[in-house]
């Protein structure tokens, strides 16, 4: 993973882990530049940013940006109009004509997004389109984010651990029986944020995906290795007996420190649902006891060439997807042709509304009821806590999408975009995908 992308071959990946988690699983991604839509990248915009600063310095008198410096001297083609004084006399980077700190740190958030995987766009989107990216970027610095990993494969991810080692239930007859941890974790919801005291799932916030079919009888078997009670609901099912639908007080006492509890009942309904803390679930919740439960439909599932689950929160750590913010969000990823099936679940406390660049999607199922000819398509969907919709994505164009909550301040700030922020990364071939799930998972 050390190695720049460009080391790799842009050919299909032979691995199973590949082949598995992109035919199946969850479509990790690779790194991609952001698009710059929600951006403000030109100067002109910087006049009515909202929560930067409200003056624009000149070059010369900005003060530094606090990220890493430019090892270069060479300047970008967009601060070769008035050169800073600072690059010759200090490391820290110069501040561009026109810009403000806001741009620099803005654009640092992108750069580590990207990491080392920026010079394989080259190979991925022709000659033409990699020199303005690299423009974009400011890759004429040879800044240190180019030798880095990705922020978003710096970090446990929920896709990557999904992929790389995916719950996969014991038999008990025909039960299929999944066993898991309730545990103190530390969170880094970026690379570079200090870690969180988190709970999770067998280690992970979100809990790894629990993968069933419709129909299957199904135990979960919880050891609760907190310092404190809980008790584990799976969402949406619709339960034959109730004790087992998990709310402390109402059907169960909760479960104590060190105590191992059963959850056995058949899956009767299909589609997205989850599992999640139902008590003291404010904070439990808010603080990762989450994950995706999936059914499998019996008749007429989802036709999808690769799908991903989006859980969104809003407590610990701010406003994060699957337990991370931009830029430890891992993209969506997909070659043209093919179809990509989006889960969102919202755990938070506030409703999210999820905005795609570029292309529409086609809402197929609500709460795991497939809609039928009701489904719609939306560019911007609200899902409010609780929810969930299923999002089919037919790309066609290749680009680098953004895709994130429109409720700015959930995604953008003083210092760039952060939070709620992801893209939707269309490669020309399906090649390029496995290329870079390769360097990622490498
Ligand atoms: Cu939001």
């Amino acid at each position: 993973m050390d190695e720049p992308l460009q080391q790799v071959p842009l050919q299909p990946a032979h691995s199973a882990l590949s082949r598995r988690g992109f035919l199946r699983g969850a479509a990790i991604a690779g790194g991609g530049l952001i698009a710059t839509g929600i951006a403000a990248c030109t100067p002109g915009t910087a006049a009515n940013w909202t929560f930067g600063p409200t003056v624009n310095p000149a070059a010369s008198g900005a003060p530094a940006a606090p990220i890493s410096p430019a090892p270069s001297a060479a300047p970008s083609a967009a601060a070769s109009a008035a050169p800073s004084a600072a690059a010759s006399t200090s490391p820290a980077p110069s501040v561009p004509a026109g810009w403000t700190i806001h741009d620099v740190n803005a654009r640092d958030k992108v750069r580590r997004y990207v990491g080392n995987l920026a010079p394989a766009l080259k190979g991925i989107y022709g000659d033409a389109a990699f020199a303005k990216l690299a423009d974009i970027l400011g890759a004429a610095d040879n800044y240190p984010q180019l030798q880095a990993k990705p922020a978003f494969a710096q970090v446990p991810q929920l896709v990557l651990n999904d992929i790389l080692n995916p719950l996969t239930p014991t038999l008990d007859g025909s039960i299929k029986v999944f066993n898991l941890t309730i545990d103190e974790i530390s969170q880094q919801i970026d690379e570079l944020l200090p870690p969180l005291a988190a709970l999770g799932y067998n280690g992970h916030w979100p809990g790894p995906t629990i993968r069933v079919n419709q129909g299957d009888r199904v135990r979960a078997v919880f050891k609760n290795n907190l310092k404190e009670t809980t008790g584990v609901h799976f969402h949406g099912v619709e339960f034959d007996d109730f004790f087992q639908d998990g709310v402390p007080f109402v059907t169960q006492r909760p479960i104590v420190p060190g105590e191992t509890y059963t959850y056995e009942f058949t899956a009767r309904n299909a589609g997205s649902l989850m599992y999640h803390s139902h008590h003291n679930a404010t904070d439990q919740v808010g603080r990762g006891l989450l994950g995706a439960f999936i059914v499998e439909p019996t008749a007429n599932p989802v036709k999808a060439d690769r799908e991903y689950v989006w859980i969104s929160n809003d407590s610990l750590g701010g406003f994060t997807i699957n337990g991370h913010g931009f830029p430890a969000t891992v993209p969506v990823l997909a070659a043209v042709g093919e179809s990509v099936l989006v889960r969102f679940m919202n755990e938070g406390t506030m409703m999210h509304p999820w905005h795609l660049h570029g292309y529409t999607m086609k809402i197929v199922a609500r709460d795991g009821h497939p809609l039928g000819s009701a489904a719609f398509e939306c560019d911007t969907l609200g899902v409010n806590p609780g929810e969930r919709f299923d999002a089919l994505i037919k790309v066609d164009r290749p680009g680098l999408w953004a895709f994130h909550c429109h409720i700015l301040p959930h995604a953008e700030g003083a210092d760039g975009m952060f939070g709620m922020v992801n893209t939707l990364i269309v490669v020309p071939e399906k090649a390029h995908v496995d290329a870079i799930v390769k360097a990622i998972t490498a």
